[in-house]
């Protein structure tokens, strides 16, 4: 798999081709110029004598790397192995073809290595490779190489997937040195997924040459850079990405895990993008109609004492400002007796939101009640209305639980949306991102999958009396009353009606502090492409990893062991990260 010294098919070329370059058509201008006139979209209908391979993603580890040679990617080479990738080499344009991502770290001059890139074959190879959408990260000349062309020592016609012309830094411009060796910040545009962990912090620069945006190239763009003048610092179109920054070296290592290899991972594994651990707060009034942060044990939140009270873990303001400084990356509020009471009649409910948010600056949840109601007094108020002003008291976010499982029986029934449901009306208004659908499933197991109409899994763990397989029975209520519908069949559902987020609770789990439960947490986040946060049942921070590590979990909620200050919300963080889990610190 990995060449150590530099790729044999090139070493020969590098040495050979140093002067002569300036071939009369770039590889890809030959099979774009026939398709500039309507080059929307990267994935055009050209069928050219090169074919990719659909990606059979032969491993999820392996990166194809295009090194003809010409310099030192050790760095790069090492941060793969860092990042846990094994690196393939290509050795021939088929290579190219045929990987399932691909790199492109470009080091040297400019003609070189068109010239390499011509005379192999590879320019050709990688025109198709990028036409066809496929994951694609150019590094420094790797960006440059993409243009039309380069006046260094030129002018030299580049493979010409981007408009522009590659040029000198003029040294004349505010009084700059050539060349841009340094750390330099990011002014981040269009949304370019790899760089969402940079912002506008530092990364480094070490070139002379640069592209200038325009017009022509301006929808490439992503981000630029001021180096006595605004030039570009990444492209991104698709799945095809570049950075005249380098990634392998912004950053010591401590600072790896933030900047620099933040970009490889995003581009490496899309959707390994940064984990979120949430910090969950379920309120409710106690006997004494204070409202309180409680905690259940699979769902019942009354002491097992003689008073029965409702167990009292603290205020909902002062401890969800705690956990916004101990790091928490989002804070929600679960009013789980709101299914009872009217949440615009809940004052104590919206004062504790915006006490909150006027401390507390990561994304705030709210969710308990949501739906249409009609008060006491005959008053008739739309679930819209409820969602308003839990918006204005500054939630980012609301959550349905009991409403959403009634909109999904209804859906599944009828198959047709009758944008009705308070899930429809508001992520219609406020857009999908801002409502998240609480799902509060127990696990029922059966003998045979076909002993029920709903989705049904083989479980890791049996049930008590040995049987493999089970179903997840969404309830209502806070868990009070089960449902004709299963987990998945909801989450499917709720998608379609317009959720943007899951928040999957699994009531078995809840508060018994032995992890969650990643079967449900696979089922679910393998079978719907909204994110998915897992929750109930963490008791120590290595569960957290587990979820991430075999699931597609976005994020992992806990209550309990914050709440009892079992497990420093920190130390959880810390433990991702030894586990090369990427995560905000
Ligand atoms: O149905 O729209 O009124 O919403 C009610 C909301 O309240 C739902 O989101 C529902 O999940 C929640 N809820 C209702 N009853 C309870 C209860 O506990 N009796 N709590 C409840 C939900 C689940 C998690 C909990 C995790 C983590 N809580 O949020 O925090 O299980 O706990 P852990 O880390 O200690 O294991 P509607």
């Amino acid at each position: 798999m990995e060449a150590a010294t530099v790729a044999a098919p090139f070493s020969s070329f590098v040495t050979s081709t140093q002067n002569s370059s300036s071939s009369s058509s770039s590889p890809c201008s030959l099979l774009l110029s026939r398709k500039k006139k309507n080059l929307g979209s990267v994935n055009l209908r050209f069928k050219s004598r090169l074919s990719v391979r659909a990606s059979s993603s032969t491993s999820d580890s392996v990166v194809t790397l295009l090194d003809y040679g010409a310099g030192n990617v050790r760095s790069i080479r090492n941060a793969l192995r860092h990042l846990g990738f094994s690196i393939k080499d290509v050795q021939t344009p088929g290579d190219i073809l045929n990987a399932d991502r691909l790199i492109f770290p470009g080091v040297g001059a400019f003609a070189p290595a068109m010239d390499v890139l011509n005379k192999t074959g590879m320019g050709e190879a990688l025109c198709t490779y990028i036409e066809n959408d496929r994951p694609f990260l150019g590094i420094c000349l790797g960006l440059q190489l993409l243009f039309d062309s380069s006046e260094e020592n030129g002018p030299v016609k580049g493979l010409g997937v981007i408009p522009g012309t590659i040029g000198r830094f003029d040294s004349s411009a505010g009084g700059i040195r050539v060349p841009h060796i340094g750390w330099n910040a990011l002014q981040v545009g269009n949304d370019s997924d790899i760089l969402d962990d940079v912002g506008n912090r530092h990364v480094y620069f070490v070139h002379s040459y640069r592209a200038i945006p325009s017009n022509e190239n301006k929808d490439w763009v992503s981000s630029t850079c001021h180096y006595g003048e605004s030039f570009i610092s990444s492209i991104r179109r698709g799945n095809v990405h570049a950075v005249q920054f380098h990634p392998e070296k912004s950053g010591g290592m401590m600072f790896y895990s933030k900047v620099g290899l933040s970009v490889l991972r995003r581009f490496l594994d899309p959707k390994s993008s940064s984990k979120q651990v949430i910090a969950c707060l379920d309120v409710r009034t106690n006997d004494k109609g204070d409202l309180v942060v409680t905690k259940g044990d699979q769902y019942d939140v009354r002491e097992q004492s003689n008073e029965n009270e409702v167990r009292n873990l603290g205020k909902p303001v002062d401890l969800a400002r705690q956990y916004y400084k101990d790091g928490a990356d989002e804070i929600s509020f679960l009013n789980i007796t709101g299914f009872r009471d009217f949440p615009l009649g809940d004052l104590p409910m919206i004062q504790v939101l915006r006490y909150t948010s006027e401390n507390v600056f990561v994304p705030l949840t709210v969710g308990g009640g949501i739906r249409d109601f009609t008060d006491a007094t005959g008053r008739y108020y739309s679930s819209l209305e409820v969602a308003a002003e839990y918006f204005r008291s500054g939630a980012d976010k609301i959550s349905i639980g009991s409403d959403a499982v009634y909109a999904a029986e209804e859906f599944i029934k009828s198959g047709a949306k009758t944008g009705k449901s308070s899930l429809e009306q508001i992520s219609r208004v406020y857009g999908n991102q801002a409502v998240v659908v609480s799902i509060d499933p127990r696990r029922v197991y059966v003998n045979d999958p076909d002993d029920v109409p709903y989705k049904v899994i083989r479980v890791t763990n049996p049930g008590p009396n040995g049987e493999e397989y089970a179903w997840y029975q969404c309830t209502v209520s806070g868990g009070r009353e089960g449902r004709p519908i299963g987990a998945y069949e909801l989450a499917k559902a709720v998608e379609e009606l317009g959720a943007g987020e899951i928040l999957l609770n699994c009531i078995d789990c809840d508060g018994q502090g032995k992890g969650f439960d990643t079967d449900l947490v696979k089922l679910i986040s393998d079978s719907v492409g909204i994110p998915v946060i897992a929750s109930s049942g963490a008791g120590t921070p290595e569960h957290f990893s587990e979820v991430f590590e075999t699931t597609n979990a976005s994020a992992a909620l806990a209550a309990g062991i914050f709440h009892r200050k079992e497990v420093p919300i920190q130390s959880v963080k810390e433990h991702l990260l030894e586990k090369s889990i990427e995560v905000r610190m």
